[in-house]
């Protein structure tokens, strides 16, 4: 069925030219203009705020965008994430927006749902570039710049470290994610350029609050030095807070911590003085995504990479923000 459209739609294009060529000469596959889409948000997992957060945004936008909803969750495993996208393939949605918990093993899923002629978006997470590229496997990618997000917290941390010597653990996210790969990178390069600091300790503590507390325990004892800490996100850090207090750590005065996302919870922490700073990634993509998959289906040509511009929230501003955190 699905395929008929797409061929269709191929041989309307040939005929008139029409404003899908940019895509269809790319190899994706088109999205007719219609009142309504059966559209497939394919979720990674739903164990922290910032993933509710998301949910609920795509949830609300499907009203006001005119979608029928079809959601997923992998909770938390790559490979249930790939048979979710094969069951929205199977269920005939005109478009997927996937949220790839890793970059690589969801490759296959991208490549399965442009073969079965429906158009992929990915959002806020990507998959490996050297295997699957934007505007030719998958429409685009909409979210944040990783890199840029870990080098700003590094700068935060750079202008406002007070000790002559930062010794620092760092809390890397879910491993072979593209947020967790490009935080760590964007962190260490621009840190290595300072002498007054040393990455003693990087480990996973896989986006999550729970992980996040016992990866720093461990870390604690083995470091008992250390005064920095560079979580990859907020649950990781508010973690990392519960476990530097049970050792009778004070963070925000011992520790200076350092963080990325945005929560209400990460907020409160900076209010309280116990987290110095966390860079703004944001997980409301819904109204994005209906205004990008719109674009698409209008013939216009998408850029590869639809970015967020991301904000700051440190003491001078986090009370002005908490009451639209989440
Ligand atoms: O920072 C984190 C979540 O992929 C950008 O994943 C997202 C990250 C976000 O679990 O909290």
């Amino acid at each position: 069925m699905k395929r008929r459209i797409f061929l269709s739609s191929i041989a309307t294009v040939a005929l008139l030219g029409s404003a899908l060529a940019p895509a269809l000469a790319q190899g994706l596959p088109p999205l007719e203009q219609k009142d309504r889409y059966k559209v497939g948000f394919a979720q990674t997992e739903s164990n922290n705020p910032w993933r509710i957060a998301e949910t609920k945004s795509f949830q609300d936008v499907a009203g006001s965008c005119n979608w029928d909803l079809v959601y997923t969750d992998a909770a938390g495993s790559a490979a249930k994430q790939v048979s979710d996208v094969e069951s929205m393939i199977a269920q005939g949605v005109d478009a997927i927006f996937l949220a790839p918990r890793e970059e690589k093993p969801l490759v296959p899923a991208v490549m399965r749902a442009k073969a079965a002629g429906i158009p992929v978006f990915l959002v806020d997470r990507s998959v490996d570039p050297a295997v699957a590229k934007a505007g030719q496997d998958y429409v685009t990618f909409l979210g944040s710049d990783f890199v840029d997000q870990g080098k700003r917290a590094a700068e935060w941390l750079i202008e406002n470290f007070k000790g002559d010597k930062g010794v620092i653990i760092e809390l890397e996210g879910t491993t072979g994610s593209s947020p967790a790969n490009d935080r760590k990178k964007g962190f260490d390069e621009r840190i290595a350029q300072d002498d007054r600091f040393e990455i003693v300790a990087s480990q996973s503590g896989d986006f999550a609050r729970d992980a996040g507390r016992q990866v720093t325990e461990t870390l604690l004892q083995a470091h008992p030095d250390m005064n920095v800490i560079y979580a990859h996100n907020d649950e990781m850090a508010i973690g990392a807070i519960q476990a530097l207090e049970v050792a009778g750590k004070k963070p925000g005065e011992d520790v200076t911590i350092v963080s990325i996302d945005g929560t209400r919870d990460a907020l409160q922490a900076i209010i309280d003085g116990k987290m110095g700073v966390t860079v703004e990634s944001s997980p409301f993509f819904g109204p994005l995504a209906c205004d990008t998959l719109k674009r698409y289906a209008a013939g216009e040509e998408i850029e590869p990479w639809v970015k967020v511009e991301d904000r700051i929230f440190t003491k001078e501003n986090a009370a002005e923000h908490i009451d639209e955190a989440y």
